[in-house]
């Protein structure tokens, strides 16, 4: 009866989830920038040598739950992970990322954008 297609329970999307928690600032991330839209840190289980996370404040679960009126916040994410790249030296390249639902990998239902980088990249990804 739902009006969503999706198979992500809604609890999954209702809960709060641990990016909350970096943040309200109640557990610690190596938060490496920050502006009033977003935020970027380190993940926690690097899949590369620099592995970082964009996020926005304002929680989107999932990429398939963005709105027309989230573009502006979609394009300046994107922007935010340029800017970061840069920051963090990937001047040989990096990889961006999106995991949305289950089969593409998604365990936390607040919208982030992965950052890869430091070490040659295979394709296709696991
Ligand atoms: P995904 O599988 O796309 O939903 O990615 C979630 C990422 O979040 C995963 O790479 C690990 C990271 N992560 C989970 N919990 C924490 C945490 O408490 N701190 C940090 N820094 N990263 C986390």
């Amino acid at each position: 009866l739902g009006s969503s297609r999706s198979s992500v329970p809604e609890m999954a999307k209702n809960s709060p989830t641990i990016f909350d928690r970096i943040l309200d600032g109640s557990i610690k991330a190596d938060i490496v920038y920050e502006d009033p839209e977003c935020l970027a840190f380190r993940d926690v289980d690097p899949q590369a040598p620099k592995h970082l996370l964009v996020i926005p404040r304002r929680r989107i679960t999932m990429l398939e739950d963005a709105q027309n009126t989230d573009q502006e916040l979609l394009g300046h994410l994107m922007l935010v992970v340029k800017k970061v790249a840069e920051q963090e030296d990937l001047t040989d390249g990096y990889r961006v990322v999106i995991n949305n639902g289950p089969d593409g990998g998604q365990s936390v239902y607040h919208l982030h954008i992965h950052l890869l980088g430091g070490r040659q990249l295979n394709w296709p990804p696991g």
